[in-house]
């Protein structure tokens, strides 16, 4: 499976780096020669610091300190350009695997850490201003689309849109997959985002696979197509290729928060790990499509493209100490959390109290007491 041969396909970086603009991306140059040395090498850290972190978290579940882990391992760069793309007063609505997503808009990884350890009841605080106006992962398919088009709905309401003042207007990005795109919660947030023009980018990573489904299976056409039939634009970009992401994210939602409303993007991109921890893609992928994909890898086609405008090695040497570091720094703040106050799974299940509940608190109490007799 490789991503069409689509004509309206916006790429800038060819796989191997070099600068190879399709015909689409045409339009973006001007944003793109607006970017300094200093902002692509902070795309290039930004990839490079959450791979070296998405490993670590799965070597940490791995090693029994979370329930799970979804990897990021990919996707990186249609993550880095479209949050790069964001100004601070836009809000983001995430899926579950856009870690970097979070991070760079202010998030502690380690609250991340915290939600796949089972530790907290949904995650940070978006309303805190430290998150960046990051909402917290979903993992009911499709239902962030509807949050962010009633988010999007009050910014209309509001007059918090389209007043010409490109440092107050306000914009939504809501990511999800091309597995969330057959949800019928999707079709219900395009709807009525086109109906009341939210300033709402809709970002569509396609990474190929809804679990152990192919794209394919479900989606008998380009995805990307589907923005027309709302009456939204809709653009294709290639979401291996950190520069057409930034560029097709930056104009959707400058063009939201002018008032010209909502807009559909579809990333084609890859999942090169697993779905979770929790899954073995050898038993339904092949090692040559694996393979085809590795020879598109977002970050290795960054590091040539920086390495041809003659980027140090020892830029490189410091951006791997750093993602090393930060890695590190995440492992070593897992190990201190504590574990999980079982009373927590009792307290939050109904909001009043509940006899069954409440028996089950008792049993687990006993059994505990009797462990710790060294009677169980
Ligand atoms: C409403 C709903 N249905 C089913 C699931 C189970 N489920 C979890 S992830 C997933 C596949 C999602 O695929 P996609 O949207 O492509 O996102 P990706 O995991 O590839 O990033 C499914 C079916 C769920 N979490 N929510
Ligand atoms: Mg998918």
């Amino acid at each position: 499976m490789t991503p069409p041969d689509d004509p309206a396909l916006v790429r800038v970086l060819a796989a191997d780096g070099t600068f190879a603009p399709t015909p689409e991306a045409e339009r973006y140059l001007p944003l793109i020669d607006a970017l300094a040395d200093a902002d692509l090498e902070t795309f290039y850290r930004d990839m490079v610091v959450v791979r070296a972190f998405d490993r670590q978290a799965t070597n940490l579940q791995r090693q029994g300190q979370l329930a799970l882990w979804p990897p990021s391992f990919g996707q990186e760069a249609a993550q880095v350009g479209s949050v790069r793309a964001a100004r601070p007063q836009d809000h983001l609505f995430p899926s579950y695997r856009e870690h970097v997503v979070a991070t760079t808009r202010g998030v502690d990884p380690i609250d991340i850490i915290r939600v796949m350890r089972g530790l907290t009841h949904g995650g940070w605080d978006p309303t805190d201003p430290r998150n960046g106006n990051t909402r917290i992962y979903t993992l009911v398919l499709g239902s962030q689309t509807l949050h962010a088009t009633g988010f999007g709905m009050g910014l209309v309401f509001d007059g918090r849109c389209g007043t010409g003042d490109p440092t107050r207007d306000e914009a939504v990005i809501v990511y999800y997959g091309d597995g969330a795109s057959s949800q019928g919660d999707v079709h219900e947030a395009m709807v009525f985002a086109n109906t009341y023009r939210t300033p709402e980018v809709f970002f569509l990573q396609n990474n190929q696979w809804a679990i152990s489904v192919p794209v394919a299976t479900q989606s008998r056409g380009p995805l990307h197509r589907r923005g027309a039939g709302y009456g939204m634009p809709s653009t294709l970009v290639d979401g291996n290729d950190v520069l057409a992401s930034y560029a097709v994210s930056k104009l959707a939602l400058d063009e939201a928060r002018a008032g010209d409303g909502p807009h559909a993007i579809e990333a084609l991109t890859y999942r090169m790990g697993a779905h979770t921890t929790s899954d073995d893609p050898t038993k339904y992928r092949t090692s040559d499509e694996e393979e085809s994909w590795a020879r598109r890898d977002p970050i290795a086609r960054m590091r040539a493209h920086l390495r041809s405008r003659g980027a140090a090695a020892s830029f490189f040497d410091e951006v791997d100490a750093e993602a090393a570091a930060y890695a590190d720094d995440v492992r070593v703040r897992t190990n201190e959390l504590g574990g999980l106050e079982a009373s927590d799974m009792f307290a939050y299940a109904y909001s009043e109290a509940h006899p069954l509940v409440q028996e089950e608190e008792r049993w687990l109490a006993e059994y505990e007491a009797a462990l710790e007799g060294g009677v169980a």
